[in-house]
């Protein structure tokens, strides 16, 4: 495996010189900022994180991600345009040394929570979702701010893109995906570059979307649509553990040939349809991190991994989700679970 770390770039308060010193740090997880979702990236500004990362000692092997446009998922008239311009960011990128490019596929929202600052018995404060909190809250209202999602929608863009989505059924998604992934794992495979879908956070639909990574049938879905290995999964322990009815343990080793990229973290189940973020370790939360790991190297997973989000701990404040503290201790303790499983094979 090869362990990676999120930066988000110049202005992320987390530097490349904190990354670069995290024990058996290999290289970072980032992507261009600067254009909006369906734009072609320039080369100048992919070749600039390359040699960043590399002044560093770092590799810049991952992106996350490659945003996929609201037209693409809903089908609209530039769609195919628009996916033209996808290929021709992942030919770019294969062709600056990236070897991974994770993506999602969920309508308007990426990952949501309730709480962004949840209160911890030991002091630390992390990201928690409640279901019942979040359906008080109107999106179309613009009551929800939350860190995952394009923070540039106004408000009247929102509200149409959720009127377009009202009539959309989880097939019609269904549809959009593999068109998508027709003309795109052709060019991945081309470029050297694995694609690498991340699952629904949490998985299930909300507020009326579809969302359809979220579970068994619909991974054995996915991979069928294009049989390919570059048509590939990021797995991400959070995101699907999040759904008691997932078995990660059976999941992680299922699927191991078809992982390119893994987001390790540990969440704790509170009650249905609620959870919140806990340390990475397993004691911390509902999740057999050992075993998921386990399963991964039984079956031969050698791809990218990444510590997933952290508490804020000791103090630190910054992005939601992506301090620098917890996500290290995180790092330290997957490099011990790796070594451990590999040595007592
Ligand atoms: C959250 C992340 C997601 C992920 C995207 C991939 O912390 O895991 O925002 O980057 O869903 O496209």
């Amino acid at each position: 495996m090869k362990l990676t770390f999120r930066w988000y770039g110049d202005d992320d308060p987390v530097t490349l010189d904190h990354i670069r010193q995290i024990p058996k740090m290999s290289g970072i997880v980032s992507a261009v900022y600067s254009f909006k979702p369906g734009e072609v990236w320039s080369e100048e500004s992919i070749e600039a994180i390359r040699q960043k990362a590399a002044a560093k000692g770092l590799e810049f092997e991952v992106v996350e991600s490659v945003p996929v446009p609201e037209e693409i998922k809903y089908g609209g008239e530039n769609a195919d345009r628009l996916i033209e311009n996808y290929c021709e960011n992942i030919r770019r990128l294969g062709k600056a040394g990236v070897k991974c490019v994770c993506y999602n596929f969920m309508p308007v929202f990426d990952w949501l929570r309730s709480e962004l600052e949840h209160q911890n018995a030991d002091g630390s404060n992390s990201l928690a979702y409640d279901e019942e909190t979040l359906f008080t809250m109107d999106p179309a209202a613009g009551d929800l701010s939350l860190p995952g999602w394009d923070e540039s929608y106004t408000k009247s863009e929102l509200n149409r893109l959720l009127e377009i989505y009202k009539t959309m059924t989880e097939e019609n998604l269904w549809e959009n995906l593999s068109r998508f992934l027709h003309a795109v794992i052709p060019v991945a495979e081309e470029a050297g570059v694995n694609m690498a879908i991340h699952p629904d956070d949490p998985p299930w639909g909300i507020f009326g979307l579809p969302r359809i990574m979220t579970c068994e049938a619909n991974y054995d879905r996915f991979l069928k649509l294009v049989d390919s290995p570059a048509n590939g999964l990021t797995f991400c322990t959070g995101s699907l553990g999040a759904s008691a009815d997932n078995d990660l343990v059976h999941l992680a080793g299922k699927y191991a040939d078809r992982i390119h990229f893994l987001h390790l973290r540990n969440i704790l189940r509170t009650g249905e349809r609620r959870f919140c973020e806990v340390g990475h370790p397993t004691e911390c939360g509902s999740l057999d991190m050992y075993g998921i790991v386990k399963a991964l190297v039984d079956h031969g997973f050698d791809g990218y991994v990444r510590p997933d989000h952290g508490r804020m701990i000791w103090g630190e404040t910054g992005r939601y989700g992506y301090g620098l503290f917890d996500r290290a201790l995180g790092a330290a303790y997957i490099v011990g679970l790796f070594e451990g499983i590999e040595k007592s094979k």
